[in-house]
């Protein structure tokens, strides 16, 4: 899946407005925009495309800018104009699904936003009474460690922008919200559905909500311990796995990161999220954090790292401008126009997205069970890492670009002296006779290793 921030992904009109991140402006990516993108999109291998939500938005300059990434609600039962009318929406649906492409949308449950505190609450619709929302208090640092009522009840937000908190433990208000989401659905024919701020309603919110949105619902849980995101697997289908990110981006970003420490990630939430994690979003990036490359330049590192959500367990999202190379720090300065990179579609990394995305579709056609095969971690150490997913053997390592990695593995559970290919180079690499392997890696990229036999089925990866 692709996730892409509206208003920076494409112009309807094909035109390169500037667009300064810093001044947190709408910038004139539209719906239409998606639209004319689609090969772009497809072209990488991606089936999904998860867009910013959709509903209109407090207008005009806030403390911190403008809407232009589509979270400060203020009418749910409006669409946000700048993104486009309802028809250009269903176009893009429409566009998608011709491509036997998904929608996935994102909504905003848990609070509606402010440009002024108190809030002016006749402003909002339709919940448009103060008695719509939790009482004014503002949630501290200290309260996620220890008052999840907190966490639930008070705002996120500031005195600048608050986010009023609506009252979801008052039945009309869910009732609204589950009729709501289910024509919200219907009427554009969505897919999916990501949510915001999971963790800041009470979990047994959203088991209804889930059922009447009907499609597949992932949801935001902004926390690194699996102990605590994994309940949220039990009332959602999925959910954004940031305990992964957090060890993820920690592992890759520099050599001397530790790669055991993601490794026992995977071992814990394999446990503690339901049916294992093979729904959850496996993600190097979003909107929210600063883009890796703003962490690393080593091309090696980057490879490395886009390569896990590829190779672990769930659905892997990247974030739109990663495959540029765009180098974006922390929002708003991650959130760069995708119009000013040209959408050049020979850049390493594009290429990379696109074998990975391939060897995958490879892999489900050689094992069918493969999306659902939990992945075991075969070996590892703080600098590496062999992580299979048959048939597919990922080599890991966090040495950086003038490191030569070896991997071995005495059992990788390939056939006695099978020939193997890595998909990233499409050099071969034979199995020895117990079905194992020892590779000696270059310049500190990653390896994909895939029998042959796997590969002939898709005629998509690696010359023969
Ligand atoms: C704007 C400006 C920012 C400015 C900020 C004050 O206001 O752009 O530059 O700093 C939207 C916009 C943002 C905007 C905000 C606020 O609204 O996109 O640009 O920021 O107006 C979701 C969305 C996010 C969205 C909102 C609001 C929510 O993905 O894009 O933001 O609709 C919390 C929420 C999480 C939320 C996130 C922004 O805030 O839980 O849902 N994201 C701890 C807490 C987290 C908390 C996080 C915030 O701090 O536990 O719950 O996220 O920084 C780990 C711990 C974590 C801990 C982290 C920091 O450390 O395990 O628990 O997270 O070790
Ligand atoms: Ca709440």
């Amino acid at each position: 899946m692709l996730q892409l921030v509206t208003d920076r992904f494409a112009t309807p009109d094909g035109s390169s407005p500037s667009c300064d991140t810093s001044n947190r402006k709408y910038c004139g990516g539209t719906w239409n925009g998606i639209v004319t993108k689609l090969d772009y999109i497809q072209n990488m291998g991606f089936d999904a495309v998860w867009i910013s939500p959709i509903v209109a938005n407090v207008e005009g300059e806030t403390a911190y800018g403008e809407a232009f990434h589509g979270y400060w609600t203020q009418d749910i039962n409006s669409l946000n104009s700048h993104f486009g009318t309802a028809d250009d929406l269903k176009a893009l649906a429409s566009a998608l699904h011709d491509r036997k492409m998904y929608l996935m949308v994102d909504v905003v449950i848990n609070h509606m936003a402010a440009a002024t505190n108190p809030p002016n609450y006749g402003g909002f619709s339709p919940f448009n009474t103060q008695s719509d929302f939790h009482n004014e208090c503002f949630i501290q640092a200290t309260d996620y460690d220890n008052n999840q009522t907190a966490v639930e009840q008070c705002w996120l937000g500031d005195q600048n922008l608050p986010l009023a908190d609506i009252n979801t433990e008052d039945d009309n208000i869910v009732n609204t919200y589950n009729t709501w989401i289910s024509s919200l659905v219907q009427n554009y024919t969505v897919d999916g559905v990501r949510i915001d701020t999971v963790k800041h309603i009470r979990k047994d919110f959203w088991p209804g909500f889930a059922k009447a949105a009907g499609v597949y619902t992932i949801g935001e849980v902004l926390d690194n311990s699996t102990a605590y995101v994994g309940p949220y697997t039990q009332v959602l289908d999925a959910v954004l796995d940031y305990p992964n990110w957090f060890t993820l981006t920690s592992a890759f970003s520099t050599s001397s990161g530790n790669i055991s420490a993601l490794v026992a990630t995977v071992e814990s939430s394999q446990s503690a999220y339901k049916n294992s994690d093979f729904y959850v979003g496996s993600f190097l990036e979003n909107h929210d954090q600063p883009r890796f490359q703003s962490l690393t330049q080593d091309q090696a590192l980057i490879k490395n790292a886009m390569t896990w959500p590829f190779v672990q367990d769930g659905v892997p999202i990247l974030y739109y401008g990663q495959e540029q190379g765009y180098t974006g720090g922390a929002d708003p300065a991650n959130r760069e126009a995708l119009w000013l990179s040209g959408y050049e579609e020979d850049k390493p990394l594009v290429t990379h997205v696109k074998t990975l995305n391939a060897a995958r579709k490879a892999a489900a056609s050689a094992n069918s069970n493969f999306y659902s095969t939990a992945v075991k971690i075969l070996s590892s150490t703080p600098n590496s890492m062999a992580v299979s997913k048959p048939p597919m053997l990922a080599l890991l390592s966090n040495k950086g670009s003038s490191s030569s990695p070896e991997w071995t593995v005495a059992s990788a559970g390939f056939s006695p002296n099978e020939q193997l290919v890595d998909v990233l180079t499409c050099s071969s690499v034979t199995a020895d006779s117990n079905g194992g392997i020892t590779v000696q890696g270059s310049g500190g990229m990653p390896q994909v290793l895939m029998p042959i036999s796997a590969l002939s089925k898709s005629g998509t990866v690696c010359p023969k």
